[in-house]
């Protein structure tokens, strides 16, 4: 895979660990950023946890992502090579128990055999373990590779995600305007926000600009067949997606192939010897 960030040692803290944070937004940045959060938030739902992709209104997302991108492009710019923006939303975590985003990994919107993609992931307010920082697990990133589909991933970490978040999981601790950028495939998520404030983030979803855009998915309700439908974007307007149908509505999109989706299901001890492999493979 080529590099993504400019500078070497970022890039080699990023293919080690599967993430950096680095300093991202001025603070003028983040004023502007909180006015448009709150010129919209009427917009969004009122869940624990919510991510404004997940709107139904188009129009809204319309506007949010270009607002969010052309504040964030200029860093992009400075740190990352030739890079594309999927879709940018806010992360918005209100207080209290059902905020909790459990461990996951991004959804698939490459062939991740040729192209990685990243996400920068922008608190803005200090974040730590109390009011919603970002858990990541170090290097879970090259453990294993498969296409992870949109809508119901079934996720091969869903029986053990307890043992996970005890013997990997490690907090974040970020100031406002910091970037943790992490590969789509490393394991992350965040706990309840206890603090006395919402928290909001900004997502940026990236990928190199050579990168087709591609979305998995299946409507297929038998569980015997795994066949995944695959759409291309040919338009920058993946943002625009209602994450729980196809997108085939959707100005300049083109079923382009369909892929086998693989279930895949690890115990504590399948994971445990793949970390160990890894470390002792130095990989
Ligand atoms: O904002 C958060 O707390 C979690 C966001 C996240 O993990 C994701 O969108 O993949």
């Amino acid at each position: 895979m080529r590099a993504i960030f400019k500078d070497p040692e970022l890039q080699r803290r990023y293919e080690v660990e599967g993430y950096v944070v680095v300093q991202f937004y001025s603070e003028e940045d983040i004023k502007e950023l909180k006015n448009i959060f709150n010129a919209m938030s009427s917009e969004l739902e009122d869940r624990g946890f919510y991510i404004s992709i997940m709107s139904k209104n188009v129009e809204y997302k319309k506007k949010v992502h270009p607002l969010i991108k052309a504040i964030a492009q200029k860093r992009v710019d400075d740190i990352l090579i030739d890079t594309a923006f999927v879709s940018s939303s806010f992360a918005v975590k209100n207080i209290g128990e059902s905020s909790i985003f459990d461990l996951h990994q991004g959804v698939t919107f490459t062939d991740e055999n040729k192209f990685e993609t990243y996400t920068a992931w922008t608190p803005l307010l200090d974040v730590d373990k109390n009011n919603g920082c970002l858990f990541v697990l170090p290097r879970s990133h090259k453990l294993w590779k498969q296409i992870k589909k949109t809508p119901d991933f079934i996720s091969p970490i869903r029986n053990i995600k307890e043992h996970l978040w005890n013997k990997y999981a490690v907090e974040i601790k970020m100031k406002a305007g910091e970037a943790l950028i992490f590969n789509h495939n490393l394991i992350h998520g965040s706990k309840a926000n206890n603090g006395n404030t919402i928290r909001i983030a900004t997502l940026n979803a990236l990928m190199p600009k050579e990168a087709p855009l591609y979305l998995y998915t299946s409507t297929n309700q038998d569980p015997n067949d795994r066949e995944l439908e695959v759409y291309q974007f040919h338009k920058d307007n993946y943002y625009t997606i209602d994450v729980l149908r196809k997108p085939d509505n959707i100005d300049g999109v083109e079923l382009v192939g369909h892929a086998q989706e693989e279930i895949l299901t690890f115990t504590i001890e399948d994971y445990d010897k793949m970390y160990e492999d890894m470390l002792s493979n130095n990989v």
